[in-house]
């Protein structure tokens, strides 16, 4: 690199900072220079630093005397510094990330954010619901559905959750076809003894006339097809046990529900 300027600044022991230009215009100049180590070590007072560049623009890397702390800096501004207990602060104003791997919790200003844990649309693998039959229906892929859920559940666990206090749980619950004021319902296992308790339930009437609208399954309506829940409740336990259901009474080709987009979260 041969149009790189170096600027090489150490402290001696006397204190005295001296400067090493290595610079076409210097008798320092040269193309190249290899070493197996270099350590800059200031007296206590002073900083040690590595720059690169000229006086008046440059990178530098410090260890700062006063806090310990190592940054890394554009004209004296700090992008990154690491502080003593591997404390890494990234103070650039913009920082692009080809991947980001967080084992621990995501913070924003000081809050934990939701971490999602598991998602199923149920387009791949179907594994862990007692009732895992699946089916299509107006281009949604649905745990269930038409002519295969009606009264009953389907339960899964969910297990090797990472530590956590809360947990939410989404999905969007399908009313299909002759619902009258039934209702579907999501069961998580919180109760006293891991008894299962209701967390969510909606009912639904269906509505045969000119303005409803038929998606799905049989002739009548869809007027509620895809209905979210979106549920937070405490829980620190590293597994969950849900279920889907409904009070349904009829053929499950007369009345029936669909379960999709299942998302486990924690925080
Ligand atoms: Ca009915
Ligand atoms: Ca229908």
């Amino acid at each position: 690199m041969k149009k790189l300027i170096i600027i090489t600044t150490l402290y001696l022991i006397s204190q005295i900072k001296t400067q090493y230009f290595l610079h076409p215009q210097n008798n320092l100049q040269q193309d190249s220079t290899q070493m197996t180590s270099l350590t800059i070590q200031s007296k206590n007072t002073s900083n040690s630093e590595f720059c690169f560049g000229t006086p008046l623009n440059y990178f530098s890397f410090t260890l700062h005397s006063s806090s310990n702390d190592f940054s890394l800096s554009e004209n004296n501004y700090p992008l990154l510094t690491i502080r003593e207990q591997n404390q890494i602060n990234i103070l650039s104003k913009k920082l692009t990330l080809n991947e980001t791997y967080i084992n621990g919790n995501l913070k924003i200003k000081g809050i934990n954010q939701w971490k999602l844990i598991y998602e199923e649309n149920f387009d791949e693998s179907i594994e862990g619901w007692s009732n895992k039959t699946i089916s299509k229906c107006n281009g949604i892929t649905m745990l269930g559905g038409y002519c295969i859920f009606s009264k009953g559940e389907t339960e899964k666990i969910y297990d090797k959750l990472p530590e956590h206090n809360m947990i939410r749980i989404q999905a969007n619950f399908h009313f299909i076809d002759n619902w009258n004021g039934e209702s579907g319902y999501l069961k998580i296992n919180n109760g006293k003894n891991g008894e299962m308790n209701y967390i969510w339930i909606e009912s639904y009437t269906a509505f045969e006339g000119n303005y409803g609208i038929n998606v799905c399954g049989g002739k009548m309506p869809e007027g509620k097809f895809s209905s979210p829940i979106d549920v937070v409740v405490n829980h620190n336990s590293d597994s969950i046990k849900i279920a889907f259901g409904s009070n349904l009474e009829m053929d499950p080709c007369d009345e029936s529900f669909g379960i999709s987009g299942v998302r486990i979260f924690v925080r």
